[in-house]
C-alpha cells in the first residue's frame, strides 16, 4: 500500500523488533526503520525483513522521526514504536477515520472511551495529563494524551512544519505546530500493549523537562 508508510524509530530494540515486524507481515504496509549506523544488534535483528533501514544522521527519538518523515515519499506516514506496544490492527481504523473526516493528522488516545493502556505508569499518566492540559489551554488542542505519538500524518504537510526537535520534545512540537498552522488535527481511541521486551526510554524527568521547555519555546515563538 503506497498510501502509507509506517516509521519506526528504533534504539536497542533486537529483542522487540522482530516480532512486531512479524505482526505486520500481514499487512501490505511499507515499512522504514530508523536507527544508528552503530545499533548492529537491532540491525542484525531485522535483516530477514523486508523493510527499508534508515541509518539517523543525528541522535534521538525526534531526530530519528524528523529524518523518517522527510525520507518518506507515500501520502501519509505513521509513527510505530518497536517495542510491540502499538496494536497494528488499529492502523485501518485510523486510516479510515483520516479520509471520513478529512483530517490532515490523527492522533491516537489511550485515555478516551473504549481505550486503555498497560503500558502506563503513575508517574507517565500523570505527566500526560498535566502537558495534554497545557495543550489544550495554552494552544487549544483537543488532544487528551499529547505524548502517546502514535499519529498517522500527511507527508507533505509534516514537512512543512519546520520540525527540529531531535529528543521527546517532538511529541510536543508535532501536534503543536500543526494547530498553530490550521492543519486539521483529529483523535481516536487506541489500547496500549505491553512492551515486549528491552528497556524503555523515555526518562520521565529528564525528558519531561526537555518537552516542558519545548513546549515553553514554541508558546513563545511567533513564526510556526
Ligand atoms: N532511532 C531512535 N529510536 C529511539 C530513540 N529513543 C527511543 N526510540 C524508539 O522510540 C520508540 C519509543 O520509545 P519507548 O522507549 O518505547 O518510549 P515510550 O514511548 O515511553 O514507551 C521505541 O521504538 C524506541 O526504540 C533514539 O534515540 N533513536
Ligand atoms: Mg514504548
Amino acid at each position: 500500500m503506497d498510501k502509507l508508510t509506517l516509521i519506526i524509530p528504533a534504539k536497542e530494540e533486537a529483542e522487540s523488533l522482530p516480532s512486531v515486524l512479524n505482526e505486520l507481515k500481514k499487512f501490505d504496509y511499507k515499512i522504514n526503520v530508523i536507527l544508528q549506523k552503530s545499533d548492529q544488534a537491532t540491525i542484525d535483528s531485522i535483516k530477514n525483513y523486508n523493510v527499508e533501514i534508515l541509518f539517523q544522521n543525528g541522535l534521538g527519538y525526534g531526530n530519528a522521526l524528523i529524518e523518517g518523515i522527510n525520507f518518506c515519499k507515500s501520502k501519509y506516514f505513521c509513527i510505530f514504536n518497536a517495542d510491540g506496544s502499538f496494536n497494528p490492527n488499529e492502523i485501518s481504523e485510523f486510516m479510515k477515520k483520516i479520509d471520513s473526516n478529512k483530517a490532515d493528522f490523527l492522533f491516537a488516545s489511550r485515555y478516551e472511551k473504549n481505550a486503555g493502556s498497560d503500558d502506563d505508569t503513575v508517574i507517565t499518566l500523570i505527566g500526560n495529563f498535566i502537558f495534554s492540559l497545557i495543550g489544550k489551554i495554552f494552544f487549544k488542542l483537543k488532544i487528551s494524551d499529547i505524548l502517546y505519538t502514535f499519529v498517522i500524518g500527511d507527508t507533505e504537510k509534516a514537512k512543512t512544519l519546520n520540525l527540529s526537535s531531535n529528543d521527546f520534545g517532538f511529541c510536543v512540537e508535532l501536534p503543536i505546530k500543526a494547530q498553530k498552522r490550521k492543519f486539521k488535527l483529529d483523535t481516536h481511541p487506541s489500547y496500549e500493549r505491553k512492551r515486549i521486551a528491552g528497556k524503555k526510554k523515555v526518562n520521565a524527568l529528564k525528558d519531561g523537562i526537555l518537552i516542558l521547555k519545548k513546549i515553553v519555546e514554541l508558546f513563545f515563538s511567533k513564526n510556526n
